[in-house]
């Protein structure tokens, strides 16, 4: 239902809007936007209200203009230069597997595309076995590969398996942004097939990390690699103003998020309209 000023004389019209635009503050700031980035947003809500007193535009023009802070979220879409080589990384225990599963569940079933898969999580053998049983589902090929110098290998397999692919998705291992070393392994593998395959590289991130610690995090990943974000384990928390931050603090495109546990229903493309709204305190 539109918002309507209240009929009275302008001093309370204005004093009506300003006590409208504290609200909308209280509102982000309760769902953990970031006081710098709701400042941005409502900075220039003076100037909307010169030349309008209804409510309704200001709520309005607020909405677009985080929907348009939001950009237009990514998805993998398979590119000319087949296969095209993605890769999942980020902290431990966030969901990159689970995500991953989830993302080759969709493109085999529901697009009927090619799909691959690699794990170079050789650090513990439960990390392969857990999707090797997703590949035996699914019924898509996986491989395991020890180094970054056996990706190319792989990828080029003598038998074409892999040649033939649209999209091969490649699981990393998780680890703390912290360990330098394990740092330096995730960017040998990302860089590995040089400029010969399309490849993107996913961030992916819980939602229910702390704002400082994903800061740090992105920090890390972002001194070697350009990324796209998916947020998972939205069904955990109620405040979604992370994924507004980071938005804006990486300046990288949204791509999917995770809702649950379930394998391959829990996960969506962000819908920069719908997360606006639960931002400003719709459902
Ligand atoms: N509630 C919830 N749990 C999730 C979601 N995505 C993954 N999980 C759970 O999070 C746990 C860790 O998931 P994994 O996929 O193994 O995470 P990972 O990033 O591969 O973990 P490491 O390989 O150990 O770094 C599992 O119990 C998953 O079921 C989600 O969207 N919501
Ligand atoms: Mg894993």
């Amino acid at each position: 239902m539109p918002i309507e000023a209240p009929i009275g004389n302008k001093a309370s019209i204005d004093n009506d809007n300003h006590v409208f635009v504290k609200m909308l503050y209280n509102v982000l700031l309760e769902n953990e936007v970031q006081e710098k980035y709701i400042n941005q947003v409502l900075d220039d809500m003076d100037k909307v209200l010169q030349t309008s007193h209804s409510l309704d535009s200001l709520l309005s023009s607020v909405y677009q203009k985080m929907v348009l802070k939001l950009g237009t979220p990514t998805k993998i879409v398979p590119g000319e230069k087949r296969p095209k080589v993605v890769f999942f990384i980020g902290p431990t225990g966030v969901g990159k597997t689970t995500t991953i599963a989830k993302i080759a569940s969709k493109f085999k079933v529901e697009e009927g595309k090619k799909v691959g898969l690699i794990t170079a999580d050789t650090f513990r053998m439960a990390a392969a076995n857990q999707l090797q049983t997703y590949a035996n589902i699914l019924g898509v090929p996986l491989n395991v590969i020890y180094s970054a110098d056996e990706l190319l290998d792989t990828v080029k397999r003598q038998n074409r398996e892999y040649q033939d692919l649209d999209v091969i998705l490649v699981d990393t291992i998780g680890f703390s942004h912290k360990n330098q070393d394990q740092k330096n392994d995730t960017k040998k593998l990302i860089t590995a097939l040089g400029d010969i395959y399309d490849s993107e590289v996913y961030l992916v991130l819980s939602a229910t990390t702390k704002q400082k610690d994903l800061m740090d995090i992105a920090d890390a990943y972002m001194e070697f690699t350009k990324f796209n974000l998916i947020f998972t384990k939205l069904d955990e928390t109620k405040c979604l103003g992370n994924l507004f931050n980071m938005k804006q603090y990486t300046g990288s495109s949204l791509s999917y998020i995770t809702t649950g546990q379930n394998v391959p229903d829990d996960i969506e493309i962000v819908n920069a309209q719908k997360l606006v709204k639960q931002l400003l305190g719709g459902n």
